[in-house]
């Protein structure tokens, strides 16, 4: 049984790491166009910075909750047949355990460089600006994926959708694309879907099944269903 999860925020907010949308969430203090977008980094590049900086020193802090260690236990079980793509910039699915993820908005943790596009681990905060250490130009920015900009791994993400049995979605709005699509693009392929989410999202209807409830509650108990199931 192939399987694809898709995350949101929703499944590092029981880790203490904010969401964008919810109340409290991350864009209540921040106008969403004053840090998530490449227009905005080009007017206010110490805004951003601080914005970042902040939220890599946060999520440093966090660990990973019982939904992230739920999916390591699946890949655990499931090996290449799991594969998860998180919207998260956070390390918390690596640090429970997962190793097949796939970041699709890039990583808290890495740099991307705009003069020589090398993608490198952070060191020093860059509201400091440090020198990329693949070419010494001071044109580091955080390498997290902004409105109208690409997202990454797009081609390996639809061979999975298109070849899995089941996709389930945890935590995520579905307010945001081509991520909020993929529910579409694997059920025409022929795979089940489920959402988990704390409540109805945006695209809750076009889910088989949609189960409400913290993450850290029902997706454990999922993942012990398709264990049991699979036998
Ligand atoms: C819990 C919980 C608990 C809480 N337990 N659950 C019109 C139509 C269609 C598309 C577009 C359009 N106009 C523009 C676009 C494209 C645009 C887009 O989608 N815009 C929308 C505004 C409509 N998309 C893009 O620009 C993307 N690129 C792109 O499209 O490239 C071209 C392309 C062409 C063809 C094919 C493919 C691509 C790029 C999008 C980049 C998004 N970047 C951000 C910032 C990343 C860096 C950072 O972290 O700061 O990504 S925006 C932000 O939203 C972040 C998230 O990953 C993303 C999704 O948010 P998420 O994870 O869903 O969080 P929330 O807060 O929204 O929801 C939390 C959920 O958790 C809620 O449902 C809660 O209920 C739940 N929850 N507690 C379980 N305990």
């Amino acid at each position: 049984m192939r399987i694809v999860v898709l995350t949101g925020a929703g499944i590092s907010a029981e880790s203490g790491v904010p969401t964008f949308r919810d109340a409290g969430g991350l864009w209540e203090g921040h106008r969403v166009e004053d840090v998530a977008t490449p227009e905005a980094f080009e007017r206010d590049p110490d805004t951003v910075h601080r914005f970042y900086d902040a939220r890599r020193q946060a999520s440093v802090l966090a660990e990973p909750n019982a939904a992230h260690g739920a999916l390591a236990r699946l890949e655990q079980e499931l090996g290449d047949d799991l594969l998860v793509v998180t919207q998260n910039v956070d390390d918390l699915h690596e640090r429970a355990g997962s190793r097949r993820v796939v970041h699709m908005h890039g990583d808290l943790l890495t740099a991307l460089c705009n003069a020589c596009g090398a993608r490198t681990p952070i060191t020093v905060d860059l509201i400091e600006r440090p020198p990329c250490p693949e070419c010494g130009e001071r044109m580091l920015r955080p390498d997290v994926v902004w409105f109208g900009e690409m997202p990454y791994e797009l081609d390996a993400i639809d061979e999975a959708l298109v070849a899995c049995d089941v996709f389930a979605a945890i935590g995520t709005s579905g307010a945001v694309y081509p991520a909020a699509g993929y529910v579409m693009t694997a059920a025409a392929a022929g795979a089940s879907t489920i959402e988990l989410n704390l409540a109805a999202s945006e695209i809750t209807p076009l889910f088989d099944e949609v189960r409400h409830g913290p993450a850290t509650v029902v997706v454990p108990a999922w993942v012990d269903e398709v264990l049991a199931e699979r036998g």
